[in-house]
Formats: C-alpha cells, sequence, structure tokens
C-alpha cells in the first residue's frame, strides 16, 4: 500500500486516471486533517478539564519529555529524594508498556501512578484525567508527569501542566533543538542532563543552548548529572520558585472569591 500520500492503493495507482487519483488524495487529505484536527480540540477539552482540577488542588504540574533515556526517571528519582519529606508530590509514568519506571518512582517512597499507552506515542490529557482519580488526596503540592520517551508526539499534546520540561543528555547530540524544533518550542525549560558525562563526549553546551533559543528564544536552560547530583540545586530551586508563585496566585483567587462571597450577604 502505498504510504506516501496514504490513499490506500498500490504504488503507481494503476487504474486510476491522473485528474481522479489528485481528487482522492485531496479528499484523503481533507478527511485526515479533519480528524487530526477533531482529536486535538477533543485533547484541549480535557486539558482545560485538568488544568482547573490542578488549580483547585493548588498543584504545580510538570510534564518531563524527552527522547528514551534521557534520564527522566534518573532526574525524578533523585529530585523526590529532595523533595518527599517537605511538600506533597506524585508522578504519573507515562511508558508503551512495563511498569517499570513507576516501580523506580515507588522505591523511593513516592507515589505513582503508571499508564500504558499501548501503540501510542505519548500521553494524553483525558489519560492523565483518569490517573488522577488514582491521587484523590493529592493537593497543595507537586505533581509530575513524565511522559513517553518520544522527541516528537508529545509535543502536541497540552495536558493540563504548569510546562513541559524537555530533558536533553549530551549523550544524544547537541543539534537536537534544531531537528526536533517542536518539542523545544513547546518546552518552559530545557534540562541539559548527563553533563558528568561531557569529558567523553563530543556535545558543545553552547552550541545546543544557542540552538534551542533560537527556536524558543524565552526558553530557560538548566545543566545537570542527574547521577553524580551537580547542578541539581538550581534544579530544585527552579520548581520552588514555580510552585511559591503557583500557591500565591491560589490564595489571591480564593481572596477573590471571598471578597464575592462577602458582597452577596
Ligand atoms: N552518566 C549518567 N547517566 C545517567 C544520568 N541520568 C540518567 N542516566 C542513565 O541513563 C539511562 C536512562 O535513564 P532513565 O532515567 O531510565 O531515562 P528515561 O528518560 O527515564 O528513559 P525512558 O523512560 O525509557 O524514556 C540509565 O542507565 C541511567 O542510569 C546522568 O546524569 N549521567
Ligand atoms: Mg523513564
Amino acid at each position: 500500500m502505498c504510504g506516501i500520500c496514504g490513499c490506500g492503493q498500490p504504488h503507481g495507482h494503476q487504474g486510476l486516471d491522473e485528474s481522479a487519483h489528485a481528487e482522492e488524495q485531496e479528499s484523503g487529505h481533507q478527511r485526515r486533517l479533519q480528524v487530526e484536527l477533531d482529536l486535538f480540540s477533543q485533547n484541549n477539552r480535557y486539558a482545560q478539564a485538568n488544568r482547573e482540577l490542578f488549580q483547585r488542588r493548588n498543584l504545580l504540574v510538570l510534564n518531563l519529555v524527552s527522547s528514551p533515556g534521557s534520564g527522566k526517571t534518573a532526574l525524578l528519582t533523585r529530585t523526590l529524594q529532595h523533595q518527599l519529606d517537605k511538600v506533597p508530590l506524585a508522578v504519573i509514568e507515562g511508558d508503551q508498556q512495563t511498569s517499570h519506571d513507576a516501580d523506580r518512582i515507588r522505591e523511593t517512597g513516592a507515589e505513582a501512578v503508571q499508564l500504558n499507552t499501548g501503540r501510542l506515542c505519548h500521553l494524553d490529557a483525558h489519560m492523565v484525567g483518569h490517573a488522577m482519580e488514582q491521587l484523590p488526596h493529592l493537593e497543595n503540592g507537586l505533581l509530575y508527569i513524565e511522559n513517553v520517551g518520544n522527541l516528537v508526539c508529545p509535543a502536541g499534546f497540552d495536558l493540563g501542566e504548569a510546562a513541559k520540561v524537555v530533558v536533553l543528555s549530551v549523550t544524544e547530540g547537541d543539534d537536537k533543538p534544531l531537528k526536533y524544533p517542536d518539542m523545544f518550542h513547546a518546552a518552559r525549560l530545557m534540562v541539559l542532563n548527563k553533563v558528568d558525562l561531557l569529558p567523553y563526549v563530543n556535545f558543545d553546551v553552547e552550541a545546543c543552548i544557542e540552538y534551542a533559543r533560537r527556536i524558543n528564544p524565552e526558553i530557560e536552560v538548566i545543566t545537570l548529572s542527574a547521577q553524580t547530583g551537580e547542578g541539581m540545586e538550581n534544579w530544585l530551586e527552579w520548581i520552588e520558585h514555580r510552585r511559591q508563585g503557583q500557591t500565591a496566585a491560589r490564595v489571591a483567587q480564593l481572596e477573590r472569591e471571598l471578597l464575592v462571597l462577602k458582597s452577596q450577604l
């Protein structure tokens, strides 16, 4: 079958004259476009519902995205060791198969919900909404979502998070922001992980940051090693700063609601 235009015909399209084929190609394209639009608008509705839930529960939600093996789970387990006894938190783990990552998270003592996406290459907002049903008591804290390892698909799916954090490891090559721009465009922060391996790989940190800012001038950058702990304090401060901002915004909102209620008495 033709994998180029997706029209379901064998290559060469024997038996179809050129204009009939062009028409069929166009209507196939329109159908695919409509399905994609429906999918994204449905996801956006679920994402908005998640965002409202996260605000009500005063949760700072970070969506960690990256290619497989960049160190998302390693970064999370080390992060949780610092935060567990200080703030309520939980992790939603997205993988195509297995509960390996949720098991690694639970070993730290934190609560984790594993979502297996099967053939899907990303989490969507509907799945995250259901995962929240398993975390009924989580509030006034942090929720980490580790997305399926994939530097392409998760970029397009809003989960209702406060920010996407793209984790890039120095073993992957410094040109990745240019090759996978959607992800770096969607991310608020780029964590450059595995800096302990810099002496052994050909990776230009400055060039990588410049590439990322060419795609997204606002992107923030933190370099660290989830293995040795180098640079972790900057990441922890970045999270804490945002968590306090989120709490202040929630308090201000509750005060406004209280004023309205008082004015109605
Ligand atoms: N040297 C070094 N290795 C690291 C670092 N962070 C993670 N690793 C290793 O990289 C490998 C992959 O780490 P994971 O945390 O499983 O990566 P991941 O992004 O969660 O992978 P997926 O969930 O499969 O997408 C493991 O062998 C880790 O021990 C680091 O900072 N330095
Ligand atoms: Mg992982």
